[in-house]
């Protein structure tokens, strides 16, 4: 077993780290505080690479390993984790369709998008089902070499400042999972609108928002597979997605730990730094431990997606576990810097705020259980 990165691998991981120190984090306390979309370093990450890593070699892209992008995605995170779901939502999430049921026609429309600089939105979910996949309303009905489609998807993150969305919706919802479509459709699509930015109370950097189909004609080219496919081509994209959640936990996590080790260094009390007391310490080895152990199953299951061996359970282990532990690890990070970590201008309140939704979106921490479970009894 080698534990050792690529030298690709590295210099991504490296590239990323460094943006963030120059890029990101001198910044990112006054967008999180306005609520806005950081557009400018979102151009800046396209003109450096980092939301195209993944594009395969075919499509003008540089084809890196899903490692590669999970390291990227971890070490944005670390900046800030709106931006990490950004990238994450765009590239990995909603590209994963694309990747595992997508024509060679398709993925290039798809790619082409990214290669200029565009974002993806992924548009699963809706305002009366989340965790029930299978119950979504979103309307597909066939008309020639059309599909017109009606509905509402709601949570969408980069609803607004995508391009280019992936969409599920069904042919006949008593079908239940049978009934399930997937699409690629362009955002400038006749009938598409999307709802005002939510109000979060983390990730406050990406754009969360509503998208509303009304009669959008869809070429049928652009449908994802046969009719009936959507539901296990979602289920595998989002196999495949999950680690990049837990990569944006872990990253989330390392920061905080970051900004706790450094004020442990500097706040002095009793006399001393903070960072000679033991019950700090306990507090600081525990994060130390738990960070790297959430690493280290989010690493696990993109070698075994990369080797296409079986690795959903694995996938919502790294999940479940790396939110846990943000949420965990940044609670601590701001008990540690005490009043000073519940003020604003401090930052580590964000990263718990940032924290909470991995423990939500792309599946709740309940929902990565019912995977890990019917896995055990399969
Ligand atoms: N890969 C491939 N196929 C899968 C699969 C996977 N990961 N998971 C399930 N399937 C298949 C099953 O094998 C079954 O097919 P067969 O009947 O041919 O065997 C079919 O899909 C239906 O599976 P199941 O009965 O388990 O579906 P459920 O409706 O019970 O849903 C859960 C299962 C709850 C796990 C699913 O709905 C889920 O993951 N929900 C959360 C969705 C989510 O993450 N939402 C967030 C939105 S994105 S931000």
């Amino acid at each position: 077993m080698d534990f050792s990165l690529t030298e690709e691998q590295e210099t991504m991981r490296v590239t990323a780290r460094k943006f963030v120190d120059k890029e990101i984090l001198p910044v990112i306390l006054e967008y999180d505080e306005k609520e806005e979309f950081p557009l400018e370093i979102v151009n800046k990450m396209h003109e450096v690479g980092l939301l195209t890593i993944g594009v395969p070699e075919e499509f003008d892209g540089p084809g890196a390993d899903i490692l590669t992008q999970i390291l990227v995605t971890e070490e944005l995170s670390r900046g800030c984790g709106g931006i990490g779901a950004t990238m994450a939502a765009s590239c990995l999430l909603s590209a994963q369709p694309v990747n595992v049921a997508g024509t060679y026609e398709q993925k290039k429309y798809y790619y082409d998008r990214l290669n200029a600089g565009k974002l993806g939105a992924f548009c699963l979910t809706e305002p009366g089902a989340g965790s029930d996949t299978a119950g979504i309303s979103l309307t597909a009905k066939r008309d020639g070499d059309f599909y017109v489609l009606n509905g509402t998807k709601q949570f969408i993150t980069n609803g607004g400042v995508a391009d280019i969305y992936t969409v599920f919706g069904t042919t006949n919802k008593e079908l239940r999972y049978k009934g399930i479509i997937g699409f690629i459709v362009d955002r400038n699509t006749p009938g598409i609108s999307v709802g005002p930015e939510e109000k979060k109370m983390g990730i406050r950097t990406s754009d969360t928002r509503q998208v509303i189909f009304e009669d959008v004609r869809v070429p049928v080219a652009n449908r994802l597979g046969e009719e009936g496919e959507g539901f296990k081509i979602l289920m595998k994209a989002l196999d495949l997605s999950r680690p990049s959640v837990a990569a944006e936990a872990v990253g989330i996590a390392q920061g905080a730990y970051e900004a706790a080790v450094k004020y442990c260094k500097e706040r002095v009390a009793f006399g001393q730094e903070i960072g000679k007391f033991q019950a700090i310490r306990f507090m600081l080895a525990d994060m130390a431990m738990e960070i790297e152990a959430a690493r280290l199953l989010t690493y696990k299951a993109c070698y075994l997606a990369q080797e296409n061996l079986p690795f959903s359970h694995v996938a919502s282990y790294a999940k479940c576990f790396a939110a846990d532990v943000a949420m965990k690890v940044t609670t601590n990070v701001v008990q540690i810097l005490g009043g000073y970590g519940y003020l604003r201008e401090y930052g580590v309140e964000k990263y718990m705020r940032d924290a909470k939704v991995m423990q939500i979106y792309e599946g709740t921490n309940q929902i990565q259980r019912v995977v890990i479970a019917n896995n055990i009894f399969k």
